[in-house]
């Protein structure tokens, strides 16, 4: 079932949901919201959010990509620690982006699904939201599927596309300016987490800020709060955030979707070290690991690790690691929030 949040409505888990709110002007960027979900039944439902932007300075930080050294600082420090752990932004190189493509079409992947559902179902309500002529800036575009239906109904003057994958981004913009020939284009390679300068384009005429697929899940609280505020002085005065998240469900529903039998999801958490090897000059025996999903209750959250098989030692970049069996590189969070905790964290 398809329904727009109220101020009073009960979620399926009784709690009250509230959408609209007032902060005190510039302290906090996001100020009016409205809430689309989906529940079909199972408690598989995900909320959209529109909110806007009152005044806010813009940052002068240039964006940071996809860089050896980056990668280099990620794993290095990441795998000398206690807890070995390597941030999820490093999934994503060519290879990576189209693993990543495979998932969301698995049966078992349900956030891309619904959330296709919902901007379909409600576009005809989100597009006046959006005003006219702004310009649409998606924030880790990827394959940039969803945005057909944005590109397709809302009145945009410009279409700016950020991913720090830039190969596989370049590509899926030219299919899709194809689609639409009259709406200039720009695939911009960059670490949409780091604070970015965005063209001036979008401080005068406004944004529409793009942020689907629940990538807001993979950061902590705090990572994702920068993040919205990182969000709200690019996109600068008087913008608007679309924003999707993917709530609390079951761990029936949820393992299955990180952990599928095709073993599609295996092969996006295994190729990290493939890309360590090729790009950092490893030589980590990629079949000494597998895949290896926990639901972590306490912190409601998804974990991907890779776990050593068995004691293993190998180089990067001219350093030697060694694992035993049993121990794991964490390699992913995918936070799934409540209604109500995903208002606090707008708050
Ligand atoms: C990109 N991100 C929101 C996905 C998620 O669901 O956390 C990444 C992913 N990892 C495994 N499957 C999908």
């Amino acid at each position: 079932m398809l329904t727009r949040v109220g101020s009073s409505e009960k979620n399926s888990y009784g709690d009250t949901v509230a959408v609209a709110f007032a902060f005190s002007p510039g302290m906090e960027p996001f100020k009016h919201r409205q809430t689309y979900r989906l529940d079909d039944g199972v408690s598989q439902y995900l909320p959209f959010r529109l909110m806007r932007n009152p005044s806010f300075p813009a940052p002068t930080v240039a964006p940071a990509a996809n860089s050896y050294l980056g990668l280099l600082r990620d794993v290095l420090s990441g795998m000398g620690s206690l807890n070995k752990a390597i941030p999820p932004r490093w999934f994503y190189d060519q290879e990576g982006s189209k693993l990543f493509e495979d998932i969301t079409r698995l049966p078992q992947y349900y956030p891309t699904r619904c959330e296709r559902t919902i901007l379909s179902t409600y576009i005809r309500e989100i597009v006046p939201l959006l005003g006219h002529n702004k310009v649409l800036v998606e924030f880790g575009a990827g394959s940039a599927t969803k945005t057909s239906v944005l590109l397709g109904n809302a009145l945009v003057s410009e279409y700016i596309a950020i991913d720090i994958s830039g190969e596989f981004l370049r590509e899926s913009i030219a299919s899709l300016q194809a689609q639409f020939p009259h709406i200039p284009m720009r695939p911009v390679e960059a670490d949409f987490l780091r604070p970015m300068e965005l063209p001036h384009t979008v401080l005068q005429r406004g944004g529409i800020g793009f942020f689907p697929g629940s990538t807001l899940g993979n950061l902590s609280e705090a990572a994702a709060v920068n993040l919205l505020r990182t969000f709200g002085d690019a996109l600068g005065h008087d913008s608007i955030l679309l924003l999707g998240v993917d709530l609390l469900k079951d761990e029936a529903i949820l393992l299955p979707a990180y952990d599928d039998p095709q073993g599609v999801t295996a092969r996006f958490n295994l190729n990290l070290l493939h890309r360590i090897n090729r790009e950092l000059g490893g030589d980590i025996p990629v079949s000494a690991f597998k895949h290896e999903v926990r639901w972590n209750e306490g912190l409601s959250r998804i974990e991907m690790h890779l776990r050593a098989r068995y004691d293993v030692q190998f180089r990067v970049a001219d350093c030697s690691f060694s694992m035993r069996e049993g121990e794991t590189i964490h390699t992913e969070n995918s936070y799934k929030y409540t209604v109500m905790e995903y208002d606090r964290l707008l708050d």
